[in-house]
């Protein structure tokens, strides 16, 4: 049932929280539908449904078969899949991203329903580079556009291109990274919106606008448009943004944005996420609104967003989709059928340190929240861990014989905390929490606190750990946090897996 709107009502940015970056909806009717980018994680290209732009529903994932997405099991984090474009065109949805790893390059796939499944890739060899657009002029011919900012006529059907790629527009002087280029014809003009800049600090949105989809372009004189640069906005990184017409009219933007903690320089450790703000019009051009994290709702009903269930009992023949597993999910290493009820993860050899090992989690998406599984390591030695990638990560461990709680920070490993099991499964759990008050502008965002359930049910804490070394700003790259299970040899098995947001 729609909620009826109030004068008073607000909505919460991010809209969807977590490592959800690069996003880019369309709608089709009341619909709307939005992407974002997966990198090393597998399934690729998370999907989301909203009837309000502010409350989203994963749907599903686009890339969810192997002969969809094909991750080498050397290729390092941050590698992968970026930058979709999702629009609908002719009845169809149309989704064309990158597979940076080697032998990847440019793919188109199509769906009749968003939900699935989606065609397998055409490849598109003719287009080079990062953030593919695609876009439809009035003939029906399709004009493809990528960072740097190039175009190329496509035809998406069968992946050929026609003629060379050309250099469009491609932002202001001196600004870095012209890229997440998107073309729109709205009114009298064609639209190429930008990102400049770089994804870190120095983040915006720019546009330009020309008589035809290949220009020439003449730059919007407020540009960029959408920027946080140099401010103390409590959201940073601002940019990597897609349009979107609402029924009544109105427009909005969502984009990537990044919230930092702690003191200097500031550490975001849930990764780039998709935030929303509302768009007018001046002298036909875009005019962003204010991006704020709690913000005056839209003019029209908000709907309930999704319940979310904070256990997931692994009662279904296979994982949800916010489960992603690094680089694949064969069956023999991930399986909700061999103990029914039970997610059982098998090793393929390796720590957490190999990019392939057999880890499967769900995005951090609070930043304060509380996590805890009940773990069988009869037969192997694995747990419960806290990923940034295979460089950063703590992570608690249970084998037959013990519990212990690792930390690896660049090239340094080391066991943090240990202690013997007693017989049977055992609850691991980990708390991310407010680092305590002090005035020292070295302060980090959060800490992390691993421990165990004992019989009568009261948590031990074994170590407690600065959140600093799992943020992007130490361990580089395009991700955020995953928290999740793995096994490290033999086979471990998980009954359930609980998390929940706590209170700031
Ligand atoms: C993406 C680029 C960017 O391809 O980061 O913020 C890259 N923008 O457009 C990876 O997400």
């Amino acid at each position: 049932m729609p909620r009826q709107y109030r004068a008073d009502a607000t909505f919460a940015n991010p809209v969807i929280p977590g490592f959800h970056p690069d996003p880019s909806v369309c709608r089709v009717g009341d619909d709307y539908y939005l992407a974002c980018s997966s990198f090393e994680y597998f399934p690729g290209v998370p999907l989301f449904h909203s009837r309000d732009l502010v409350h989203w529903r994963q749907l599903g994932n686009v890339l969810a078969r192997p002969e969809q997405l094909r991750l080498p099991a050397s290729m390092p984090s941050s590698g992968g899949i970026y930058a979709p474009t999702l629009r609908h065109h002719d009845g169809r949805f149309w989704l064309i991203v990158t597979n940076c790893s080697e032998g990847g390059g440019n793919l188109i796939v199509t769906a009749t329903d968003p939900a699935g499944p989606w065609s397998d890739p055409i490849p598109v060899p003719g287009v080079p580079g990062i953030d593919p657009d695609l876009a439809w002029d009035e003939d029906g011919t399709c004009w493809c556009t990528v960072a740097g900012v190039a175009q190329v006529r496509v035809d998406p059907s069968t992946g050929r291109t026609f003629g060379t790629p050309h250099r469009l527009w491609s932002g202001g002087p001196g600004a870095k990274a012209p890229e997440a280029p998107h073309l729109y014809r709205i009114g009298e003009y064609w639209y190429l919106l930008i990102a400049e800049g770089g994804t870190e600090r120095g983040h915006g949105v720019s546009v330009a606008r020309g008589p035809s989809p290949d220009g020439p372009f003449e730059p919007c004189p407020g540009n960029p448009i959408l920027t946080h640069r140099g401010t103390d906005h409590p959201v940073q990184n601002t940019g990597h943004g897609d349009l979107v017409q609402a029924p009544d009219g109105t427009w909005w933007i969502v984009f990537l944005g990044v919230r930092p903690g702690g003191g200097t320089p500031g550490w975001h450790v849930l990764g780039r996420e998709t935030f929303l703000a509302p768009v007018t019009w001046k002298d036909d051009w875009p005019v962003v609104g204010e991006v704020a994290l709690e913000a005056p709702a839209p003019g029209w009903p908000l709907y309930p967003g999704p319940a979310e269930e904070p256990r997931d009992d692994f009662d279904l023949s296979a994982l949800r989709p916010a489960w992603i597993s690094l680089r694949d999910r064969p069956a023999e290493h991930h399986s909700t059928v061999e103990r029914p009820g039970w997610l059982t993860l098998r090793a393929r050899g390796g720590s957490l340190d190999e990019p392939d090992v057999v880890f499967t989690g769900r995005r951090q998406q609070h930043l304060r929240c509380r996590t805890r599984t009940l773990a069988d390591p009869a037969q192997g030695r694995g747990g419960l861990a806290v990923r940034l990638d295979e460089r950063h990560h703590y992570e608690i461990e249970a084998s037959a014989t013990d519990v212990r709680v690792i930390a690896r920070v660049g090239s340094l490993r080391c066991v943090v905390a240990s202690r013997p099991l007693p017989e049977g499964p055992v609850v691991l759990g980990v708390d991310i929490t407010e680092p305590p008050a002090q005035h020292d502008p070295r302060t980090g965002p959060d800490i992390l606190s691993f421990g165990l359930q004992e019989p009568d049910g009261t948590f031990t804490v074994l170590a407690t750990l600065d959140g600093r070394y799992l943020s992007t700003e130490v361990a580089g790259g395009f991700t955020g946090r995953v928290i999740g299970l793995y096994a490290a040899e033999g086979a471990v098995h998980f009954d359930w897996f609980d998390h929940e947001p706590l209170a700031s």
